[in-house]
Protein backbone atom coordinates (compact mmCIF):
# COMPACT_ATOMS: atom_id res chain seq x y z
CA UNK A 1 0.00 0.00 0.00
CA UNK A 2 1.62 3.07 -1.31
CA UNK A 3 0.86 6.68 0.57
CA UNK A 4 -1.32 8.80 -1.50
CA UNK A 5 0.00 11.77 -4.01
CA UNK A 6 -3.01 14.22 -3.79
CA UNK A 7 -4.44 16.64 -1.44
CA UNK A 8 -7.45 16.23 0.11
CA UNK A 9 -9.67 18.91 2.17
CA UNK A 10 -12.60 18.39 4.25
CA UNK A 11 -14.65 20.48 7.02
CA UNK A 12 -13.38 18.09 10.28
CA UNK A 13 -16.28 19.79 12.66
CA UNK A 14 -19.58 19.12 12.92
CA UNK A 15 -21.70 20.56 10.43
CA UNK A 16 -24.47 23.04 11.25
CA UNK A 17 -24.15 26.65 13.32
CA UNK A 18 -20.92 26.68 15.73
CA UNK A 19 -18.56 29.62 16.85
CA UNK A 20 -16.03 27.84 14.91
CA UNK A 21 -15.48 25.58 12.37
CA UNK A 22 -12.03 23.96 11.18
CA UNK A 23 -11.44 22.84 7.43
CA UNK A 24 -8.27 20.37 7.26
CA UNK A 25 -6.25 20.43 4.51
CA UNK A 26 -3.20 17.54 3.91
CA UNK A 27 -1.22 16.61 1.16
CA UNK A 28 2.03 17.94 -1.22
CA UNK A 29 -0.19 20.60 -2.55
CA UNK A 30 -1.19 22.10 0.92
CA UNK A 31 1.33 25.62 0.82
CA UNK A 32 0.14 26.17 -2.71
CA UNK A 33 -3.43 26.13 -1.11
CA UNK A 34 -2.28 28.44 1.86
CA UNK A 35 -0.60 31.17 -0.40
CA UNK A 36 -3.81 30.72 -2.21
CA UNK A 37 -6.50 31.11 0.28
CA UNK A 38 -4.56 33.06 2.82
CA UNK A 39 -3.26 36.73 3.25
CA UNK A 40 -1.62 37.24 6.44
CA UNK A 41 -2.58 40.25 8.26
CA UNK A 42 0.92 41.02 10.01
CA UNK A 43 2.90 41.86 6.85
CA UNK A 44 5.72 39.12 7.96
CA UNK A 45 9.48 39.05 6.26
CA UNK A 46 8.63 34.87 5.42
CA UNK A 47 6.08 34.73 2.65
CA UNK A 48 3.47 31.84 2.70
CA UNK A 49 5.00 29.29 1.57
CA UNK A 50 7.67 29.58 3.72
CA UNK A 51 5.20 29.12 7.42
CA UNK A 52 7.20 27.28 9.66
CA UNK A 53 5.58 24.19 10.88
CA UNK A 54 3.68 24.61 14.43
CA UNK A 55 3.36 27.69 13.38
CA UNK A 56 -0.12 29.93 13.88
CA UNK A 57 -1.32 33.08 11.59
CA UNK A 58 -3.97 35.31 11.54
CA UNK A 59 -5.59 36.55 8.83
CA UNK A 60 -8.15 36.65 6.20
CA UNK A 61 -9.16 33.51 3.84
CA UNK A 62 -9.37 34.50 -0.09
CA UNK A 63 -11.15 33.42 -2.83
CA UNK A 64 -8.30 32.19 -5.29
CA UNK A 65 -9.95 33.49 -8.26
CA UNK A 66 -11.23 37.14 -7.38
CA UNK A 67 -8.78 37.76 -4.21
CA UNK A 68 -11.61 39.18 -2.34
CA UNK A 69 -11.81 38.15 1.32
CA UNK A 70 -14.39 35.53 2.14
CA UNK A 71 -13.72 35.07 6.19
CA UNK A 72 -10.89 35.93 9.10
CA UNK A 73 -9.36 33.44 11.17
CA UNK A 74 -6.48 31.10 12.02
CA UNK A 75 -4.19 29.55 10.01
CA UNK A 76 -2.43 26.11 12.09
CA UNK A 77 0.72 25.15 9.79
CA UNK A 78 2.13 21.37 10.07
CA UNK A 79 5.03 20.54 8.32
CA UNK A 80 5.47 16.86 6.54
CA UNK A 81 6.33 14.61 8.72
CA UNK A 82 5.13 16.07 11.74
CA UNK A 83 1.54 16.06 11.05
CA UNK A 84 -1.39 14.06 11.59
CA UNK A 85 -1.35 12.34 8.43
CA UNK A 86 2.73 12.67 8.04
CA UNK A 87 1.88 14.76 5.22
CA UNK A 88 2.07 18.90 4.66
CA UNK A 89 -1.17 19.78 6.65
CA UNK A 90 -3.38 23.04 7.12
CA UNK A 91 -5.85 23.83 9.81
CA UNK A 92 -8.48 26.27 8.84
CA UNK A 93 -10.20 27.45 11.85
CA UNK A 94 -13.21 29.64 10.65
CA UNK A 95 -16.31 31.03 11.50
CA UNK A 96 -18.87 28.29 11.76
CA UNK A 97 -22.00 27.83 10.19
CA UNK A 98 -23.05 26.26 7.48
CA UNK A 99 -22.62 28.61 4.30
CA UNK A 100 -19.21 30.01 5.34
CA UNK A 101 -17.64 26.71 6.01
CA UNK A 102 -19.01 25.51 2.56
CA UNK A 103 -18.26 29.19 1.05
CA UNK A 104 -14.42 28.22 1.99
CA UNK A 105 -14.39 24.35 1.66
CA UNK A 106 -15.46 25.70 -2.12
CA UNK A 107 -12.38 27.99 -2.28
CA UNK A 108 -9.73 25.50 -1.19
CA UNK A 109 -11.24 22.59 -3.66
CA UNK A 110 -10.50 25.44 -6.73
CA UNK A 111 -7.19 25.66 -5.18
CA UNK A 112 -6.33 22.48 -5.77
CA UNK A 113 -7.13 20.06 -3.39
CA UNK A 114 -10.01 17.16 -3.93
CA UNK A 115 -13.10 16.36 -1.24
CA UNK A 116 -11.72 14.00 1.22
CA UNK A 117 -13.12 10.52 1.47
CA UNK A 118 -14.57 9.08 5.13
CA UNK A 119 -11.68 8.48 7.25
CA UNK A 120 -9.28 9.44 4.84
CA UNK A 121 -7.17 11.53 7.31
CA UNK A 122 -6.46 8.79 9.38
CA UNK A 123 -5.85 6.34 6.20
CA UNK A 124 -3.47 8.70 5.53
CA UNK A 125 -1.60 8.54 8.95
CA UNK A 126 -1.68 4.68 8.60
CA UNK A 127 -0.23 4.43 5.72
CA UNK A 128 2.53 7.07 6.25
CA UNK A 129 3.41 4.61 9.05
CA UNK A 130 2.00 7.60 11.92
CA UNK A 131 -0.41 5.49 13.35
CA UNK A 132 -0.85 1.51 13.09
CA UNK A 133 -4.53 0.25 12.34
CA UNK A 134 -5.61 -0.49 15.90
CA UNK A 135 -4.80 2.69 17.17
CA UNK A 136 -6.26 4.68 13.48
CA UNK A 137 -9.50 2.23 14.64
CA UNK A 138 -9.52 3.58 17.62
CA UNK A 139 -9.86 7.46 16.40
CA UNK A 140 -13.31 6.45 15.30
CA UNK A 141 -13.91 4.76 18.70
CA UNK A 142 -13.35 7.92 20.54
CA UNK A 143 -15.05 9.74 18.18
CA UNK A 144 -18.46 7.63 18.79
CA UNK A 145 -17.81 6.79 22.49
CA UNK A 146 -20.92 7.61 24.66
CA UNK A 147 -19.74 7.17 28.08
CA UNK A 148 -16.25 7.96 29.71
CA UNK A 149 -15.94 4.22 30.21
CA UNK A 150 -15.89 3.50 26.53
CA UNK A 151 -13.65 6.80 25.93
CA UNK A 152 -10.89 5.58 27.97
CA UNK A 153 -10.62 2.49 26.64
CA UNK A 154 -10.82 3.89 23.11
CA UNK A 155 -7.76 6.48 24.69
CA UNK A 156 -5.96 3.64 25.48
CA UNK A 157 -5.71 1.92 22.51
CA UNK A 158 -5.08 4.94 20.17
CA UNK A 159 -2.27 5.14 22.85
CA UNK A 160 -0.81 1.56 22.01
CA UNK A 161 -1.55 -0.90 24.54
CA UNK A 162 -2.95 -3.19 22.21
CA UNK A 163 -0.34 -2.52 19.84
CA UNK A 164 2.47 -3.03 22.40
CA UNK A 165 1.30 -5.78 23.74
CA UNK A 166 0.69 -7.80 20.13
CA UNK A 167 4.11 -6.20 19.04
CA UNK A 168 5.47 -8.04 21.88
CA UNK A 169 4.13 -11.47 21.36
CA UNK A 170 4.93 -11.09 17.73
CA UNK A 171 8.26 -10.68 18.58
CA UNK A 172 8.62 -13.86 20.56
CA UNK A 173 6.92 -15.73 17.50
CA UNK A 174 10.21 -13.94 15.47
CA UNK A 175 12.25 -15.26 18.37
CA UNK A 176 10.84 -18.71 18.56
CA UNK A 177 10.76 -18.56 13.93
CA UNK A 178 14.55 -17.66 14.77
CA UNK A 179 15.31 -20.73 16.88
CA UNK A 180 13.66 -23.31 14.78
CA UNK A 181 15.10 -22.16 11.36
CA UNK A 182 18.09 -21.99 12.89
CA UNK A 183 18.28 -25.86 13.48
CA UNK A 184 17.45 -25.99 9.69
CA UNK A 185 19.86 -24.15 8.16
CA UNK A 186 22.99 -24.84 10.93
CA UNK A 187 21.95 -28.20 12.05
CA UNK A 188 25.62 -29.01 11.96
CA UNK A 189 26.86 -25.95 14.45
CA UNK A 190 23.57 -25.54 16.49
CA UNK A 191 22.71 -28.83 16.72
CA UNK A 192 19.05 -30.84 16.35
CA UNK A 193 16.05 -28.88 17.29
CA UNK A 194 14.50 -29.00 21.21
CA UNK A 195 11.05 -29.91 21.28
CA UNK A 196 10.96 -29.32 25.01
CA UNK A 197 11.66 -25.26 25.70
CA UNK A 198 9.99 -24.76 22.11
CA UNK A 199 6.75 -26.15 23.47
CA UNK A 200 6.68 -24.03 26.83
CA UNK A 201 7.74 -20.74 24.34
CA UNK A 202 4.90 -21.80 22.30
CA UNK A 203 2.25 -22.48 25.00
CA UNK A 204 3.15 -19.64 27.03
CA UNK A 205 1.87 -17.13 23.65
CA UNK A 206 -0.89 -19.07 23.39
CA UNK A 207 -1.92 -18.70 27.46
CA UNK A 208 -0.93 -14.93 26.57
CA UNK A 209 -3.57 -15.07 23.57
CA UNK A 210 -5.97 -16.62 25.63
CA UNK A 211 -5.99 -14.16 28.48
CA UNK A 212 -6.54 -11.09 26.04
CA UNK A 213 -9.35 -13.45 24.25
CA UNK A 214 -11.69 -13.12 27.23
CA UNK A 215 -11.18 -9.49 27.59
CA UNK A 216 -13.46 -9.21 23.92
CA UNK A 217 -16.95 -9.70 25.33
CA UNK A 218 -15.95 -6.98 27.77
CA UNK A 219 -14.20 -4.90 25.09
CA UNK A 220 -17.40 -4.90 22.97
CA UNK A 221 -19.91 -4.14 25.92
CA UNK A 222 -17.84 -1.23 26.26
CA UNK A 223 -17.78 0.01 22.44
CA UNK A 224 -21.24 -1.27 21.43
CA UNK A 225 -23.08 -1.13 24.85
CA UNK A 226 -24.22 -3.47 27.44
CA UNK A 227 -27.44 -4.71 26.35
CA UNK A 228 -29.86 -5.68 28.75
CA UNK A 229 -33.42 -6.82 27.78
CA UNK A 230 -36.29 -6.97 30.98
CA UNK A 231 -38.68 -9.54 30.72
CA UNK A 232 -41.38 -10.99 32.81
CA UNK A 233 -45.40 -11.91 32.79
CA UNK A 234 -47.48 -8.43 32.27
CA UNK A 235 -47.96 -5.90 34.81
CA UNK A 236 -44.61 -7.09 36.87
CA UNK A 237 -43.13 -3.49 36.42
CA UNK A 238 -40.78 -3.77 33.48
CA UNK A 239 -41.78 -0.33 31.58
CA UNK A 240 -42.01 1.40 35.38
CA UNK A 241 -38.02 -0.03 35.93
CA UNK A 242 -36.90 0.81 32.29
CA UNK A 243 -38.32 4.36 33.17
CA UNK A 244 -36.41 4.04 36.25
CA UNK A 245 -32.63 2.70 34.83
CA UNK A 246 -33.48 6.18 31.92
CA UNK A 247 -34.46 8.40 34.63
CA UNK A 248 -37.29 9.45 32.75
CA UNK A 249 -41.21 8.72 30.98
CA UNK A 250 -40.13 6.86 27.80
CA UNK A 251 -42.51 3.77 28.21
CA UNK A 252 -46.34 4.04 28.80
CA UNK A 253 -46.98 2.82 32.57
CA UNK A 254 -50.37 1.53 33.09
CA UNK A 255 -52.34 -1.18 35.55
CA UNK A 256 -53.64 -2.86 32.78
CA UNK A 257 -51.79 -5.59 32.07
CA UNK A 258 -50.56 -5.94 28.12
CA UNK A 259 -49.54 -2.20 27.98
CA UNK A 260 -46.40 -2.82 26.30
CA UNK A 261 -47.05 -4.55 23.15
CA UNK A 262 -43.93 -3.60 21.26
CA UNK A 263 -40.09 -4.20 21.75
CA UNK A 264 -38.36 -0.75 23.07
CA UNK A 265 -34.72 -0.07 23.10
CA UNK A 266 -33.41 2.76 24.72
CA UNK A 267 -29.65 3.55 25.67
CA UNK A 268 -28.38 4.96 28.80
CA UNK A 269 -25.36 4.43 30.90
CA UNK A 270 -24.48 2.68 34.63
CA UNK A 271 -21.48 3.76 36.13
CA UNK A 272 -19.92 4.65 32.88
CA UNK A 273 -20.71 1.70 30.73
CA UNK A 274 -23.24 2.33 27.87
CA UNK A 275 -26.34 0.18 28.02
CA UNK A 276 -28.99 -0.61 25.76
CA UNK A 277 -32.30 -1.47 27.81
CA UNK A 278 -34.70 -3.22 25.56
CA UNK A 279 -38.49 -2.93 27.58
CA UNK A 280 -40.86 -6.03 26.49
CA UNK A 281 -43.86 -7.58 26.17
CA UNK A 282 -45.14 -9.32 28.87
CA UNK A 283 -45.50 -13.01 28.55
CA UNK A 284 -48.76 -14.54 28.39
CA UNK A 285 -50.53 -16.53 26.37
CA UNK A 286 -53.25 -14.26 24.35
CA UNK A 287 -55.44 -14.26 21.72
CA UNK A 288 -54.80 -10.25 20.56
CA UNK A 289 -52.67 -10.75 17.83
CA UNK A 290 -50.41 -7.63 18.22
CA UNK A 291 -49.80 -8.87 21.86
CA UNK A 292 -48.86 -12.18 19.86
CA UNK A 293 -46.08 -10.48 17.87
CA UNK A 294 -44.70 -8.42 20.55
CA UNK A 295 -44.43 -11.56 22.62
CA UNK A 296 -42.50 -13.15 19.93
CA UNK A 297 -40.88 -10.44 19.77
CA UNK A 298 -39.95 -10.37 23.43
CA UNK A 299 -38.15 -13.97 23.00
CA UNK A 300 -35.85 -12.43 20.17
CA UNK A 301 -34.86 -9.86 22.64
CA UNK A 302 -34.15 -12.37 25.29
CA UNK A 303 -32.08 -14.19 23.00
CA UNK A 304 -29.79 -11.20 21.68
CA UNK A 305 -29.34 -10.05 25.10
CA UNK A 306 -26.40 -10.04 26.99
CA UNK A 307 -28.46 -10.14 30.31
CA UNK A 308 -32.18 -10.95 30.88
CA UNK A 309 -33.55 -9.19 33.61
CA UNK A 310 -36.13 -11.44 34.69
CA UNK A 311 -39.02 -9.29 36.71
CA UNK A 312 -41.56 -10.51 39.48
CA UNK A 313 -44.46 -8.40 40.98
CA UNK A 314 -43.45 -9.24 44.82
CA UNK A 315 -47.10 -8.71 45.27
CA UNK A 316 -48.98 -11.34 43.74
CA UNK A 317 -45.84 -13.99 43.73
CA UNK A 318 -46.69 -17.45 43.72
CA UNK A 319 -43.61 -20.50 44.29
CA UNK A 320 -43.99 -21.50 40.67
CA UNK A 321 -43.77 -18.88 38.72
CA UNK A 322 -40.01 -19.29 38.07
CA UNK A 323 -39.87 -21.92 36.54
CA UNK A 324 -43.00 -21.55 34.58
CA UNK A 325 -41.61 -18.29 33.12
CA UNK A 326 -38.62 -19.65 32.57
CA UNK A 327 -39.95 -22.72 30.60
CA UNK A 328 -41.07 -19.90 27.60
CA UNK A 329 -38.18 -18.40 27.61
CA UNK A 330 -35.81 -19.61 25.01
CA UNK A 331 -32.68 -20.80 26.30
CA UNK A 332 -30.00 -19.16 25.48
CA UNK A 333 -26.21 -19.61 24.98
CA UNK A 334 -25.00 -16.20 26.28
CA UNK A 335 -28.05 -16.03 28.69
CA UNK A 336 -26.75 -14.56 31.60
CA UNK A 337 -30.24 -14.05 33.96
CA UNK A 338 -30.79 -11.63 36.78
CA UNK A 339 -34.16 -12.12 38.98
CA UNK A 340 -35.82 -9.00 40.43
CA UNK A 341 -38.34 -8.52 42.62
CA UNK A 342 -40.22 -5.62 41.54
CA UNK A 343 -42.94 -3.44 44.24
CA UNK A 344 -41.24 -4.28 47.41
CA UNK A 345 -43.07 -0.95 48.89
CA UNK A 346 -46.06 -3.27 48.93
CA UNK A 347 -45.22 -6.40 48.82
CA UNK A 348 -44.53 -8.42 52.53
CA UNK A 349 -41.28 -10.08 53.48
CA UNK A 350 -42.53 -13.88 53.41
CA UNK A 351 -43.55 -13.18 49.50
CA UNK A 352 -39.60 -11.79 49.07
CA UNK A 353 -38.41 -14.82 51.11
CA UNK A 354 -40.94 -17.55 48.51
CA UNK A 355 -39.30 -15.89 45.34
CA UNK A 356 -35.48 -16.68 46.88
CA UNK A 357 -36.18 -20.06 48.25
CA UNK A 358 -38.27 -20.72 44.70
CA UNK A 359 -35.14 -20.08 42.84
CA UNK A 360 -32.53 -23.49 41.57
CA UNK A 361 -29.04 -23.61 42.95
CA UNK A 362 -27.29 -22.45 39.93
CA UNK A 363 -29.44 -19.05 39.64
CA UNK A 364 -27.88 -16.56 41.93
CA UNK A 365 -29.66 -14.28 44.50
CA UNK A 366 -32.69 -12.00 43.52
CA UNK A 367 -32.38 -8.13 43.89
CA UNK A 368 -35.10 -6.61 45.29
CA UNK A 369 -36.49 -3.29 43.76
CA UNK A 370 -39.08 -0.77 44.04
CA UNK A 371 -39.53 1.08 40.51
CA UNK A 372 -41.44 3.12 42.05
CA UNK A 373 -39.75 5.01 44.42
CA UNK A 374 -36.52 3.81 43.29
CA UNK A 375 -35.65 1.67 46.46
CA UNK A 376 -33.08 -0.87 45.71
CA UNK A 377 -31.96 0.45 42.07
CA UNK A 378 -28.27 1.23 42.83
CA UNK A 379 -27.47 -2.31 44.21
CA UNK A 380 -29.51 -3.58 41.29
CA UNK A 381 -27.01 -1.11 38.94
CA UNK A 382 -23.75 -2.56 40.94
CA UNK A 383 -24.96 -6.01 40.28
CA UNK A 384 -25.59 -5.57 36.63
CA UNK A 385 -22.16 -4.57 36.56
CA UNK A 386 -20.58 -6.99 38.54
CA UNK A 387 -22.45 -9.88 36.54
CA UNK A 388 -21.24 -8.33 33.22
CA UNK A 389 -17.66 -7.87 34.25
CA UNK A 390 -16.76 -9.62 37.05
CA UNK A 391 -16.41 -6.14 39.10
CA UNK A 392 -18.92 -3.51 40.57
CA UNK A 393 -16.47 -0.89 39.14
CA UNK A 394 -14.45 -1.24 36.53
CA UNK A 395 -10.52 -1.01 36.22
CA UNK A 396 -8.33 0.10 32.95
CA UNK A 397 -5.02 -1.43 34.25
CA UNK A 398 -4.75 -4.01 31.34
CA UNK A 399 -5.38 -4.45 27.57
CA UNK A 400 -8.92 -4.64 26.53
CA UNK A 401 -10.07 -6.35 22.93
CA UNK A 402 -13.10 -4.51 22.12
CA UNK A 403 -13.23 -5.27 18.23
CA UNK A 404 -14.69 -8.24 16.74
CA UNK A 405 -11.87 -7.86 13.82
CA UNK A 406 -9.08 -8.46 16.66
CA UNK A 407 -10.79 -10.63 18.18
CA UNK A 408 -11.09 -13.06 15.22
CA UNK A 409 -7.52 -12.23 14.41
CA UNK A 410 -6.65 -13.91 17.68
CA UNK A 411 -8.40 -16.59 17.00
CA UNK A 412 -6.73 -17.39 14.19
CA UNK A 413 -3.20 -16.96 15.51
CA UNK A 414 -4.60 -19.69 18.47
CA UNK A 415 -5.86 -21.91 16.05
CA UNK A 416 -2.06 -22.01 14.29
CA UNK A 417 -0.48 -21.95 17.93
CA UNK A 418 -2.69 -25.22 18.67
CA UNK A 419 -1.62 -26.44 15.29
CA UNK A 420 2.26 -25.24 16.36
CA UNK A 421 1.87 -27.25 19.76
CA UNK A 422 0.55 -30.30 18.22
CA UNK A 423 3.07 -30.95 15.45
CA UNK A 424 5.80 -29.94 18.41
CA UNK A 425 4.23 -32.30 20.59
CA UNK A 426 4.83 -34.62 18.05
CA UNK A 427 8.58 -33.89 17.20
CA UNK A 428 7.91 -33.13 13.68
CA UNK A 429 10.39 -31.71 11.44
CA UNK A 430 10.72 -27.84 12.29
CA UNK A 431 9.61 -26.73 8.75
CA UNK A 432 6.26 -28.18 9.92
CA UNK A 433 6.03 -26.03 13.31
CA UNK A 434 7.79 -22.46 11.34
CA UNK A 435 4.33 -22.66 9.00
CA UNK A 436 2.20 -22.71 11.97
CA UNK A 437 4.24 -20.24 14.17
CA UNK A 438 3.98 -17.80 10.91
CA UNK A 439 0.70 -18.36 10.40
CA UNK A 440 -0.15 -17.26 14.08
CA UNK A 441 2.26 -14.14 12.87
CA UNK A 442 0.64 -13.63 10.28
CA UNK A 443 -2.82 -13.60 11.99
CA UNK A 444 -1.29 -11.00 14.54
CA UNK A 445 -0.25 -8.84 12.16
CA UNK A 446 -3.53 -8.11 10.80
CA UNK A 447 -4.63 -6.27 14.25
CA UNK A 448 -1.39 -4.12 13.52
CA UNK A 449 -2.13 -3.95 9.97
CA UNK A 450 1.07 -4.96 8.35
CA UNK A 451 -0.84 -8.42 6.51
CA UNK A 452 -3.63 -6.79 5.89
CA UNK A 453 -4.97 -6.70 2.42
CA UNK A 454 -5.97 -3.25 0.49
CA UNK A 455 -9.98 -3.69 0.26
CA UNK A 456 -9.78 -4.40 4.38
CA UNK A 457 -7.67 -1.63 4.73
CA UNK A 458 -10.51 0.35 2.86
CA UNK A 459 -13.50 -0.76 4.55
CA UNK A 460 -12.73 0.31 7.95
CA UNK A 461 -11.66 3.19 6.70
CA UNK A 462 -15.17 3.86 5.02
CA UNK A 463 -17.25 3.80 8.12
CA UNK A 464 -15.56 7.05 9.75
CA UNK A 465 -16.90 10.39 9.55
CA UNK A 466 -15.82 12.44 6.47
CA UNK A 467 -12.76 15.23 7.61
CA UNK A 468 -11.46 12.40 10.22
N1 LIG B 1 -46.32 0.08 44.19
C1 LIG B 1 -45.62 -0.16 43.10
N2 LIG B 1 -46.23 -0.20 41.92
C2 LIG B 1 -45.51 -0.44 40.82
C3 LIG B 1 -44.10 -0.64 40.89
N3 LIG B 1 -43.65 -0.86 39.63
C4 LIG B 1 -44.71 -0.78 38.81
N4 LIG B 1 -45.84 -0.54 39.53
C5 LIG B 1 -47.20 -0.41 39.00
O1 LIG B 1 -47.54 -1.61 38.35
C6 LIG B 1 -48.36 -1.36 37.20
C7 LIG B 1 -47.74 -2.00 35.96
O2 LIG B 1 -46.51 -1.34 35.68
P1 LIG B 1 -45.81 -1.43 34.27
O3 LIG B 1 -44.50 -0.84 34.42
O4 LIG B 1 -46.71 -0.89 33.22
O5 LIG B 1 -45.71 -2.99 34.12
P2 LIG B 1 -45.20 -3.84 32.85
O6 LIG B 1 -44.54 -5.03 33.36
O7 LIG B 1 -44.49 -2.99 31.91
O8 LIG B 1 -46.62 -4.29 32.23
P3 LIG B 1 -46.94 -4.73 30.72
O9 LIG B 1 -46.41 -3.67 29.80
O10 LIG B 1 -48.42 -4.77 30.71
O11 LIG B 1 -46.34 -6.06 30.50
C8 LIG B 1 -48.49 0.14 37.11
O12 LIG B 1 -49.71 0.53 37.68
C9 LIG B 1 -47.31 0.66 37.94
O13 LIG B 1 -47.56 1.91 38.49
C10 LIG B 1 -43.48 -0.58 42.17
O14 LIG B 1 -42.27 -0.74 42.34
N5 LIG B 1 -44.29 -0.34 43.24
MG1 LIG C 1 -44.83 -2.48 30.00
Amino acid sequence: MRPKEDTIVAIATPHGEGGLAVLRVSGPLAFTVANLCFRPIKKQATATEHFRGYSVHYGHFVDPDTHTSLDDGLLTVFRTPHSYTGEDTLEISCHGGRANTLRLLEAVLRAGARMAEPGEFTQRAFLNGKLDLAQAEAVADIIRAQTEASCRMAQSQLAGALSQEVNRLKEELIGILAAIEVTIDFSDEVGELEYAPLLIRIQKVQARLHELHTTSGKGRILREGLRLAIVGRPNVGKSSLLNALLRSDRAIVTPIPGTTRDMLEETTHIGGVPVVLMDTAGIRATEDMIEQRGVERTKRAAETADMVLIVFDMTTFEPDNFASLLNEIPPVKTLQTLVIGNKIDIANRAQSEALRSSLPENVPSPVFVSAQTGEGLEALEAVILERAFGTPTLAFDSVVVSHARHKEALELAMESLKEAERTTLLALPGDFIAIDVRGALDALGLITGETVTEAIVERIFHDFCVGK
